[in-house]
């Protein structure tokens, strides 16, 4: 078997999925990445051997390093490599512009130039998460009409999405079920024995707009579960009980996941995929028969919960016998996850935003993140803390695990903590003089 696989878009989805697939014998891997100001740099990164990626990604590093000396992978910006390709994955990102409409332009320009490149016998995969009826009605003409061939006969097509998570990159890659959904059987099918190559867990077939639509689907599934844990957690802070309790009490009836309320939802996906999803079915659906309400209402509470945090803040600082203006905030976390280096969509910067407006001074501290968008970033916590008038935690990192009052009160100006994640003992810093507050406790 030889493979000439082209991954373009060098993200968190592209990387390791061209480092799984240049591992396979047969398998030779070019990644594409445009040499732009933001991104640029990974290209000669990877080509040494080294992972761009940060945060804690096991296996991902070393897996990198292994292709690379191989000689199975290497990065170029050069996309006309997709002229000598056999299979051509497509994985830039979909975001949503400020009227929650797909901005396409990536998709559509890498599309334009794969079609230009596109030879017969050709499998192109497209794995981001897009708008339901974009396979069929966006990607697979600009490829018909630039190569002048015939998807599902000429070349094959098909739609089948990642299910990472930063973190957890290789493995769920690798060890979740894959679906995959062709714009005919014969592009499913060979799209299904090609991830049979990396993925050992079921491979699922289907059609490209059923499959589409399920990627939208689990993400707005997940983000109205955490909703639902948000709203528990805000009228549980009304009865002034603890909503951890309620959760870990409700969860014990057998089929009830009620999941984790917290500081607000970010990353690449859950803030847009409903979205996504509303926007295919408005344009590719039939008329409408009822209003959406339920997966809307999530989004609104899920943006709710930074705005939610600054207000914690100011009743705290209040509490302190401070203003939010002139006062030194300390963020702990900027990425949207634990552990991770990935700041798409964060809730901090809501929050920060908020406070800056109010004339708060703001200093982020992130163990994983060195740069955003000309942020003060610092990974010092000592630096972060000291002088601080209230130490606000947005993201549960492991180097927040262990923090005691007792070895931050002196450094501190004002005794305010603002715990999003549940992560500190209330008592024990009220103990210390703490004012603090907690999403989802009294
Ligand atoms: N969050 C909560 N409470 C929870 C779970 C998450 O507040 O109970 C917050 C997190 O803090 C984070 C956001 O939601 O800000 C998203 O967290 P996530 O764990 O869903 O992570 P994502 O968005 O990177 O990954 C999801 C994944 N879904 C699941 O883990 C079930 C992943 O499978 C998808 O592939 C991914 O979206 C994607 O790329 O679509």
């Amino acid at each position: 078997m030889s493979i000439n696989l082209v991954v373009v878009g060098m993200g968190y989805v592209g990387i390791p999925c061209a480092a799984l697939f240049a591992a396979v014998d047969g398998i030779n891997v070019i990644g594409v990445q445009r040499r732009s100001k933001r991104s640029g740099w990974k290209i000669d990164y990877i080509n040494k051997g080294m992972c761009p990626i940060g945060g804690k990604e096991p296996g991902l590093a070393e897996q990198i390093r292994t292709v690379v000396q191989k000689k199975s992978l290497t990065v170029t910006d050069d996309i006309s490599v997709c002229k000598d390709a056999d299979t051509i994955l497509i994985d830039v990102q979909t975001p949503v512009n400020e009227n929650n409409v797909p901005e396409y332009e990536s998709l559509i320009s890498v599309s334009e130039f794969i079609g230009k490149y596109l030879k017969k016998g050709v499998l192109v995969v497209l794995e981001s998460t897009v708008a339901p009826g974009t396979t069929k009605n966006i990607v697979k003409p600009i490829l018909e009409k630039n190569s002048g061939l015939i998807a599902g006969s000429d070349f094959y097509l098909a739609y089948s999405y990642e299910r990472v998570r930063p973190g957890r990159l290789l493995r769920n890659i690798v060890h979740l079920p894959r679906i995959v959904g062709g714009v005919n059987d014969i592009s499913s099918q060979k799209t299904a024995e090609l991830y049979k190559h990396i993925v050992k867990s079921e491979i699922h077939v289907t059609d490209c707009l059923t499959a589409e639509t399920t990627k939208c689907v689990e993400n707005a599934y997940r983000d109205s579960n955490i909703a639902f844990a948000n709203e528990v957690a805000l009228l549980c802070e009304r009865l002034k009980i603890n909503a951890y309790e309620v959760i870990k009490l409700t969860n014990s009836l057998p089929n009830v996941d009620v999941h984790i309320p917290g500081a607000g939802v970010g990353g690449h996906c859950l803030p847009k995929d409903t979205w996504l999803l509303l926007y295919g079915v408005e344009k590719y659906g039939t008329s409408k028969t009822k209003k959406v309400q339920i997966m809307t209402a999530a989004r609104e509470i899920n943006n709710y919960m930074p705005v939610h945090m600054a207000n914690f803040v100011e009743e705290a600082l209040s509490e302190a016998k401070r203003k939010v203006e002139g006062s030194r905030i300390t963020i702990m976390g900027l990425s949207y996850l634990e552990n991770t280096d990935d700041t798409r969509n964060t809730p901090s910067l809501p929050l920060i935003n908020i406070l800056q407006s109010k004339g708060a001074e703001i200093i982020v501290h992130d163990p994983h993140v060195k740069k955003f968008e000309g942020m003060m970033l610092t990974d010092n916590l000592d630096e972060a803390i000291e002088g601080s008038d209230a130490l606000v935690l947005v993201t549960k990192h492991d180097d927040y695990l262990s923090l005691k009052p007792e070895n931050i009160k002196n450094l501190m100006r004002t005794l305010v903590v603002v715990d999003g994640r549940n992560v500190f003992d209330p008592s024990l810093f009220a103990e210390h003089g703490f004012v603090i507050k907690t999403v989802g406790k009294a």
